[in-house]
């Protein structure tokens, strides 16, 4: 076995002078692969006489080991040279100071829709949500508003597009969130407490009305609900939406074609050099419409008016969060001016309660 040496020398030279694990991968199977050198080598001492073998197959294992062990010192020095390179060129000084990263903050409409839905949750009432496309029954005749009335026409009310050939009912973008709370009858019947916020579209623009805004209306059922169940759970409403203990409110009479009685309520605010103050003063501002539901709604609802009758309200969101905010101008409501969310804008960690205090 004199080729031994030589070719133990050509295998660890080649070993320490590969440039990658392919290379070694290479000299690995050329080596000690089945079909390697060694191998056929060993393959060798079979016709050896028995002597010979005894010096022979160690010499053979001896190698095979080396040339191994070479194979994974080498492995192991590229694997640390490729990890000294990366050090070398990916650093990163972890004392620099972090970038700032802008941070969010919820609109005044989701901040008080959260506030409203908390005050009236402690009452006992719950959510409701519908759709905002709505059929002009759910929106109008099931409210008691007839056919002939001027919010039905298009200078009011946003309707969808028809093809002269198309005969589904006629749809719209719900004007209020009433066709919620007929839903709602129609679904869970008599007694019920709920809320509806939402978006509502009336097709007016000026300094104080968007064609989109929000509305807060509510409505509640049972065999015995009056005026002055309504009366109660409105002051409360207000007492803790602006955080003012027996705030005073004024009940007007009034007219909707879907309340019988029909209130419209104020609360009490003063005007000094052109500073709105709510819950002091003897100025009445308006803020909300309620009412005893009519029993042509009741009914448009399946609820059974003989034995049901409850009351119902409803109010504009972006109003009361500009009166509680102090914000002067409702289309900025929905320009989406940076400066603007920034400086109304709430903490998003902030989250409305009723025992921390409604918002800080
Ligand atoms: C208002 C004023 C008065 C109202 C009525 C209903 C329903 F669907 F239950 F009949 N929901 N909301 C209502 C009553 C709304 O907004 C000024």
């Amino acid at each position: 076995m004199d080729g031994l040496d030589a070719v133990k020398k050509k295998y660890l030279d080649g070993i320490l002078a590969a440039g990658d694990e392919a290379a070694l991968e290479d000299l690995r199977l050329a080596a000690i692969g089945k079909k390697g050198e060694v191998a056929l080598m060993m393959r060798e001492l079979g016709r050896m006489d028995p002597e010979e073998r005894k010096t022979a197959g160690p010499a053979l294992n001896a190698l095979k080991d080396e040339i191994n062990s070479a194979l994974a010192a080498r492995k192991a020095s590229l694997g640390d040279a490729a990890l000294e390179e990366r050090l070398a060129t990916e650093w990163l000084d972890v004392t620099l100071a972090g970038r700032t990263r802008r941070q969010g903050s919820i609109h005044p409409v989701s901040q008080v829709t959260e506030e409203v839905t908390a005050i009236f949750a402690d009452m006992g009432f719950t959510v409701a949500e519908g759709p905002q496309v709505e059929t002009d029954w759910f929106n109008f005749d099931a409210l008691n508003i007839p056919a002939e009335h001027p919010t039905r026409t298009e200078m009011d009310t946003f309707y969808m597009h028809r093809d002269a050939d198309d005969d589904r009912p006629p749809h719209v973008l719900r004007t209020h969130t009433s066709p919620v709370q007929i839903r709602h009858m129609q679904a869970h019947g008599a007694p019920c407490r709920i809320i509806a916020p939402g978006r509502v579209y009336r097709a007016d623009y000026d300094q104080t009305h968007t064609p989109m805004f929000h509305q807060v209306e509510g409505l509640a059922l049972d065999k015995a609900l009056s005026m002055a169940n309504l009366k109660w759970v409105l002051e409360e409403f207000f007492a803790a939406f602006f955080e003012i203990d027996g705030i005073k409110t004024r009940f007007r009479a009034s007219h909707f074609p879907f309340t019988e009685p029909s209130a419209e309520v104020d609360i009490q605010c003063s005007w000094v050099n052109g500073q709105l103050k709510i819950g002091e003063g003897d100025d009445w501002m308006e803020v909300l419409g309620s009412g005893m539901v009519h029993p042509k709604v009741l009914a448009a609802g399946g609820v059974d008016a003989e034995k049901y009758q409850g009351f119902a309200f409803g109010m504009g969101i972006d109003r009361i969060a500009m009166l509680k905010y102090g914000i002067p101008d409702l289309r900025a409501f929905f320009d989406s001016d940076l400066r603007w969310l920034r400086h109304y804008g709430f903490a998003a960690l902030d989250a409305p309660n009723l025992h921390a205090g409604l918002s800080r």
